[in-house]
């Protein structure tokens, strides 16, 4: 029996890199229960396992799930309620963006930045094409760097194509596994390339596909990186945001909103239309962004019932 983690799943078969630096492909034996949810995969990226290798030893059979640290799940689909685990045992969710060429919707960046605070895993947000931005978009830039670095975020500002501020990658990924999700065509693969040459993984040109929203990445995927630590590539921009939250407790996962709401009339003031709503009037001065509530309104209008 050997240990190792999960780095690739496609639902049925699993690839294992064995803590001796074997790659297994593996599929599973017996029927793997995880308490709390009700998931469509039972093993994830990122989970740590036992299997047993079998034949010339490329393939095996995964016999055990160790325990979580923690995980990441999307709602399968809006109609169902199963979820999939995106990745598992992860220490940092990082969500590449662009003002540019293409640009991430900031809603995206929210959805993202809510469900790492609501799996407590801390977040960074990378802007990537630096070297794309001319006045406007580097005002734009600047606004959004500002903002979630005031609300607490770690931010950096890169561009893969100049080398501007690349030098900071290593130390921002060095000893973690890392979650990685952008939409697509911000440049996730280009900079795993960078940080381990040895991927070669496909890009794209963004005008070949930007429009038809098609991602070039199917599947989660971890990639050890030359240094100690591993980026799991997640794909594109669909899928975050869609766990469920109570309603009562959305704002719990917004960190500057969380900190005015003390101050509402109502102790469970959902912050949409209550009188002596400190959130509210935050947002009319200016002191929470107007984007970011919305954001909130947004995640609050999800799903069939409304704010529950
Ligand atoms: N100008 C500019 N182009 C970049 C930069 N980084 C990446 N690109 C280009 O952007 C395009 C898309 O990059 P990818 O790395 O394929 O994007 P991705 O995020 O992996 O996209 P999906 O796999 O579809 O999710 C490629 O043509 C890259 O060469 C940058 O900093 N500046
Ligand atoms: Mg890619
Ligand atoms: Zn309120």
């Amino acid at each position: 029996m050997e240990k190792g983690t999960v780095i690739k799943s496609t639902g049925k078969h699993f690839i294992v890199l064995g803590d001796s630096g074997t790659r297994v492909l593996c599929s599973i034996k017996g029927r793997f229960r995880v308490r709390e949810i009700k998931t469509t995969n039972p093993v994830a990226v990122g989970d740590r396992v036992c299997f047993q290798s079998y034949g010339d030893g490329t393939e095996g059979i995964i016999s055990r799930l160790e325990p979580r640290d923690n995980y990441i799940i999307r709602k399968s689909s809006n109609l169902s309620h199963e979820a999939q685990i995106i990745a598992a045992n992860i220490d940092q969710a990082v969500v590449m963006a662009s003002v540019i060429n293409p640009e991430t919707p900031v809603e995206f960046i929210d959805r993202f930045l809510v469900t790492a605070q609501a799996y407590s895993v801390p977040a960074v947000v990378l802007f990537n094409k630096l070297d794309l931005c001319r006045q406007e978009d580097t005002m734009k830039l600047g606004y959004y760097m500002n903002l979630y670095k005031t609300i607490g975020y770690h931010t950096l500002a890169i561009s893969l194509t100049t080398g501007e501020n690349t030098g900071l990658l290593p130390e921002l990924f060095s000893g973690k596994i890392s979650l990685l999700a952008g939409n697509s065509g911000v440049g996730k693969s280009t900079m795993l390339n960078l940080l381990n040459p040895e991927l070669n993984l496909r890009t794209r040109e963004i005008s070949s596909y930007h429009r038809q929203g098609k991602h070039t990445t199917t599947f989660p995927e971890m990639h050890p990186m030359p240094f100690e630590g591993a980026i799991i590539d997640t794909p594109g921009i669909r899928g975050f945001g869609v766990i469920d939250l109570e309603k009562g407790e959305t704002y719990h996962f917004f960190p500057e909103i969380f900190r005015v709401a003390a101050a509402c009339r109502f102790n469970n003031c959902l912050h949409i239309s209550e009188p002596g709503c400190a959130v509210i009037s935050a947002v009319e001065s200016g002191e929470i962004a107007w984007t970011r509530y919305r954001s909130y309104i947004s995640i609050m209008d999800d799903g069939d019932s409304r704010y529950r």
